[in-house]
């Protein structure tokens, strides 16, 4: 049988070993945040219905399937509500609590001491079991509430470690090691028997190390039984509650029931909870020897345990037991008593000698099942939770990774499904990468030269000089200075809105532009620039005004208007044709006078005079008549020049020309500079989303490898059949 018990025992620690060693290395993956893992996404939070708040439409954290690794009740929450880095920590904690249970659960399998609880009502005799399993007077015990402290009896193979201060007092049994004396305070057992009755006592655990030879019940067992004695759970229920769910190392629960009590409240609370743990429980019904009608009180009780604890109930011949531990303490105490002679029983009080037989009997009874139960339950008590624990944990650990699993893959789809579509963009910006900078900048040289053509015709077109000069008022030769200022006033009011409209032109070509500009981009790279329009480009504020690129109009002296030699050149051939005429004629008709009237020569000198003087007169008023129109002609000519120099044309074209290009360049360049960072953010997108499909596809790797690792080693646990 502890053969057979080895080997099992070997073979769960190996599982447990194999199980941590699976964990700690999810647990150091997922906290060096390589293949972190998340919670599990779904419907409801619970499939037991424990968090109701979870059953709506909503999508949540699905812990409905986990227990061991579920987030704790308060924060089964809703997805969305918590953050990714918060729930992976959490996430890691739970990991973290499993690999350290996994830990002490190989120690506890490992253990061959089997921890044994005695636990009940107040006063029902617990302390007084003990004693007489033991058959020596160990703990206190009183008819008033006695045991205040748990006080655990360890036995101890080595003879020579004998020690008067065999107890180590504890006051927090959570950091007690026996290897460290400073968790604890060693005293004496009278020290101890004192301490344990006191109600202000700091001590919350006493170990008393006592040898085999005084302690019978391991002696009779041949197995290692540590005997643990609670204060009543009337008194302190929560005390003994929160030991319980804290040495989950207890192997057997024995709860003492006084028989006078029945199944009182505070009893059956506690083995309602126990029984999700331990679902054998060993009853033993004290005091039964105070009962007058003990048939009666066996039906009840165990009509009462039947309800309770029914798996024990169907166990009752080995599981329940009626027994006067007191009683059974005094014969065996009795130094004249001999258990193998019915007759000896005499020397104890008991009502017949019948009743102490079977008050003997009845006890030998009870330490033998406790034994057998002990021995045989052990792979139950043992092994058994420690196999049931190791299939949930590996299952829960399978449904994590699976669900992981899936949810990277459905990342690598859709990680797979955006390549498939920025792939085409991409490569058709590389195609155009090399050839629509040299297409924006030829368009660009062909937008200014067109722009500077067009300027030039307009500067070129401008036909209102002879209007002006023509349409100017002339008041005479005396206000000939004043006619000058006024035709070049005009003349400059009206080239200057000339020069307006050539600037709007150019405006309006750089608009064109930036539009031909941006046909050229988007054909290049539709997709870039779909959103791109004129506005981007502020053609009007980078212009200059109008009235900067027109100079004064330049004067003509007066003086160079009436200039003799120059009215008889160029346009004033007419002029002074009509004059030169007109002097032919009256010398002519002079010389005619004179061969008329040839009478004196005194007479004849004074009309000689008469009609030179006559004759300049006249020339002179012809002269002066024909000014005006020598005049406008000269100004015409004058202007004329002026307006096709470059002064008036070429000049501003180009100031126009250079601006728009400086606008046209800026706008090119942008275009250019846009195209470029649209390539490089799609370059590094593809290099992201390459980069991060090859992470999912090593964590989807390693996930399928730690999925294969869990359900093989799950497999072969459920498989094992204890
Ligand atoms: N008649 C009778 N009295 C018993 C029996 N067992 C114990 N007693 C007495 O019952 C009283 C209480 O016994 P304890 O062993 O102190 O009971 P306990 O459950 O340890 O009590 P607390 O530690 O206070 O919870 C003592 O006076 C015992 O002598 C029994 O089988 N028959
Ligand atoms: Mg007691």
């Amino acid at each position: 049988m502890s053969e057979n018990f080895s080997d099992k025992q070997a073979r769960i620690l190996s599982y447990i070993q194999q199980s941590r060693t699976l964990l700690e290395s999810i647990y150091n993956a997922h906290i060096s945040e390589k293949f972190s893992l998340l919670y599990p996404r779904g419907g409801a939070i619970s499939s037991d219905g424990k968090h109701g708040r979870g059953q709506s439409a909503m999508r949540t954290i699905k812990t409905g399937d986990l227990k061991l690794l579920a987030l704790p009740d308060e924060l089964s929450i809703r997805e969305g509500e918590m953050d990714e880095v918060t729930l992976a920590r959490m996430m890691g904690n739970r990991l973290g609590e499993c690999i350290s249970y996994l830990e002490r659960l190989h120690g506890r399998v490992g253990d061959k001491c089997s921890k044994v609880l005695v636990t009940g009502d107040v006063n029902s005799g617990k302390s007084t079991f003990v004693n007489a399993l033991l058959q020596k007077d160990l703990l206190p015990t009183d008819q008033q509430p006695c045991t205040q402290c748990f006080c655990e009896v360890v036995p101890v193979r080595n003879a020579f470690s004998r020690d008067e201060f065999c107890v180590h007092a504890m006051a927090d049994y959570s950091i007690y090691n026996s290897e460290n004396p400073q968790t604890y305070d060693k005293m004496t057992i009278s020290k101890m028997q004192e301490c344990i009755q006191d109600e202000e006592s700091s001590y919350q655990l006493f170990r008393v190390l006592l040898e085999d030879d005084v302690n019978a019940f391991a002696q009779c067992s041949q197995i290692e039984v540590s005997l643990i004695d609670s204060p009543g759970l009337n008194s302190d229920l929560f005390k003994t509650m929160a030991l319980f769910s804290k040495q989950e190392d207890i192997d057997v629960i024995v709860f003492l029931i006084n028989a006078a009590n029945h199944l009182t409240l505070s009893a059956r609370e506690f083995l309602e909870t126990a029984s999700h743990e331990k679902a054998y429980i060993f009853v033993v019904v004290n005091k039964f020897d105070d009962i007058k009608n003990q048939d009666k009180c066996k039906r009840i009780v165990l009509a009462q345990i039947q309800e309770v604890l029914p798996k024990t109930y169907e166990e009752r011949s080995e599981l329940i037991h009626f027994i006067s531990a007191g009683q059974y303490f005094k014969q065996v105490s009795s130094s004249n008593f001999d258990p193998a002679s019915p007759m000896s029983a005499s020397s104890v009080e008991t009502r017949d000698i019948g009743d102490s037989f079977r008050i003997h009997e009845d006890f030998k009874s009870v330490e033998r099942c406790l034994r057998n139960f002990i021995l045989e339950k052990r792979t139950k008590s043992k092994l058994l939770p420690a196999q049931t624990y190791l299939q949930l944990l590996l299952n829960e650990m399978f449904i994590v990774l699976d669900n992981n699993r899936k949810r990277r893959f459905e990342d690598l789809n859709r990680l797979q499904h955006e390549l498939d579509i920025i792939a085409p963009c991409f490569e058709e910006l590389m195609a155009h990468h090399g050839i629509i900078q040299a297409d924006l900048r030829r368009t660009l040289d062909e937008i200014c030269q067109s722009l500077y053509d067009h300027i030039k015709t307009h500067l070129t077109k401008f036909e209102k000089i002879h209007s002006i000069v023509y349409e100017s008022k002339w008041n005479g030769i005396i206000y000939i200075w004043k006619f000058n200022d006024l035709v070049r006033t005009k003349l400059h009011q009206e080239a200057m809105l000339w020069m307006r409209d050539a600037r709007q032109l150019a405006i309006a070509n750089t608009y064109e532009g930036v539009h031909l500009l941006n046909g050229v981009a988007t054909a290049h790279a539709r997709q870039v620039f779909n959103l791109v329009s004129n506005e981007d480009v502020s053609c009007e504020l980078a212009f200059p005004s109008y009235e900067s690129l027109i100079d004064p109009i330049p004067e003509i002296a007066v003086l160079d208007l009436l200039d003799v030699s120059l009215l008889l050149r160029g346009s004033t051939w007419l002029s002074a044709a009509t004059i030169a005429g007109a002097t032919f004629g009256y010398q002519h008709l002079f010389s005619l006078a004179l061969r008329v009237f040839d009478l004196s020569r005194s007479a004849g000198k004074i009309v000689t005079i008469s009609l030179v003087v006559a004759t300049g007169g006249a020339a002179l008023l012809v002269l002066l008549g024909d000014l005006e129109s020598i005049v406008r002609s000269r100004l015409v000519n004058h202007y004329s020049h002026v307006i096709s120099s470059d002064l008036w044309v070429t000049n501003p074209a180009r100031l126009l020309e250079s601006q728009a290009r400086a606008r046209l360049t800026e706008h090119q360049l942008s275009l250019a500079a846009r195209f470029e960072s649209a390539l490089h953010q799609q370059r590094q997108l593809r290099a992201e989303k390459d980069l991060l499909r090859c992470q999912i596809e090593t964590t989807v790797s390693y996930l399928d490898q730690q999925l294969r690792g869990t359900q093989n080693l799950l497999n072969a646990i459920r498989q094992y059949n204890l």
